[in-house]
């Protein structure tokens, strides 16, 4: 049975999208709200991307590329080929046909005057989505890394072009002390009986939503329970560079070690059941399997992790 609650989910990235496809089968989809990071967001060959919003729109609406996690399955790359051989741009960013339609679409409302929030809801609507999708602000807070290697770099560079090997000295969220969270984000917060904390990579998905000034005292005004997601299981990390940031950032790679980063905030923290076991005083921790290889594996995490904490906020 679908639980009949409001759920905030904060999320960003592949990790966090197969959370919100188990969620979109245990919550009626017009309850669950997605507050998703825009810090990856840049402009590229004049067109707005937002990897995260649409790595979750494509995940939702089954378009998503299985293999990689974002992008569009059989997606082909003309549009790129074309720029490389004609033109001689690097084609570091790969941007399907298919894809491109999205980024194409975004950029000319946005240049039409309408926000972020309005554009990604058309888009969310368009794919046939009845789940509130919503970047965490309409202003732009772009993810600056300050690497040894090569200086300070855009989020995308750092991660797509570079492939996530230079060592990272310090991350800051570029215009993050003028950013406003968006109303709608505001409202669906404020709303919510149970927000969660997907198992998105803590200090490149969640640090920038946390950034956004005015976030995190919310989060702490709020009386619906804050429950966050280990994204490190077995002591590593499924995918992807969060256990290599920890490291270089001086932090044990654990699931205690990310539960003291989102300390204050959460009232409960879902471990892994493979993660040694820890206590931290005032917060609740259940272990289960957070592994999400299948679209069951998905759903049941969704469904006990709901479960749990419906059993201890009442
Ligand atoms: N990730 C890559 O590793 N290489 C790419 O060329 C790449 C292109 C890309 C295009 C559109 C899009 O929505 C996502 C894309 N990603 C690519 C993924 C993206 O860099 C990451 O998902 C996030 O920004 C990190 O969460």
């Amino acid at each position: 049975m679908a639980l009949d609650k409001n759920i905030a989910v904060l999320i960003g990235g592949v990790g966090g999208a197969k959370l919100a496809s188990g969620l979109v089968e245990a919550v009626p989809p017009e309850r669950l709200t997605f507050i998703v990071n825009t810090g990856d967001d840049f402009w590229h060959l004049g067109l707005k991307i937002c990897p995260d919003i649409d790595t979750l729109m494509y995940t939702l609406s089954c378009l998503v590329n299985p293999e990689l996690g974002w992008g569009i399955a059989d997606d082909t790359t003309a549009a790129l080929d074309s720029l490389a051989r004609h033109y001689q741009v690097e084609p570091w960013f790969r941007l399907g046909d298919q894809d491109l339609a999205t980024h194409i679409l975004r950029t000319h409302w946005l240049r039409r005057g309408r926000s972020l929030t309005a554009v990604t809801t058309c888009l969310a609507e368009r794919l046939g989505l009845r789940t509130a999708i919503l970047p965490m602000s309409d202003d732009e807070v772009p993810t600056m890394v300050n690497t040894i290697e090569r200086g300070e770099l855009g989020f995308q560079e750092y991660f797509v072009k570079y492939a996530w090997s230079p060592v990272i000295r310090s991350i800051r969220h570029q215009g993050c002390e003028k950013a406003r969270l968006s109303q709608p984000a505001q409202a669906a917060l404020t709303e919510a009986d149970i927000v969660l904390i997907a198992p998105s990579n803590p200090w490149l998905s969640l640090a920038p939503i946390l950034a956004i000034p005015g976030l995190r005292d919310l989060l702490t005004r709020l009386t619906a329970p804050v429950v966050a997601v280990t994204p490190i299981i077995a002591g590593d990390a499924v995918k992807g560079p969060t256990a290599k940031i920890m490291r270089e950032l001086g932090l044990q790679v654990s699931a205690r070690a990310v539960a003291r980063f989102y300390g204050g905030l959460i009232d409960g923290f879902v471990d892994d059941r493979r993660n040694e076991p820890f206590e931290i005083e005032g917060l609740r921790t259940i272990q289960l399997n957070t592994l999400m290889n299948n679209q069951a594996d998905k759903v049941a995490l969704a469904r006990a992790l709901l479960d749990w904490i419906v059993r201890w906020a009442r």
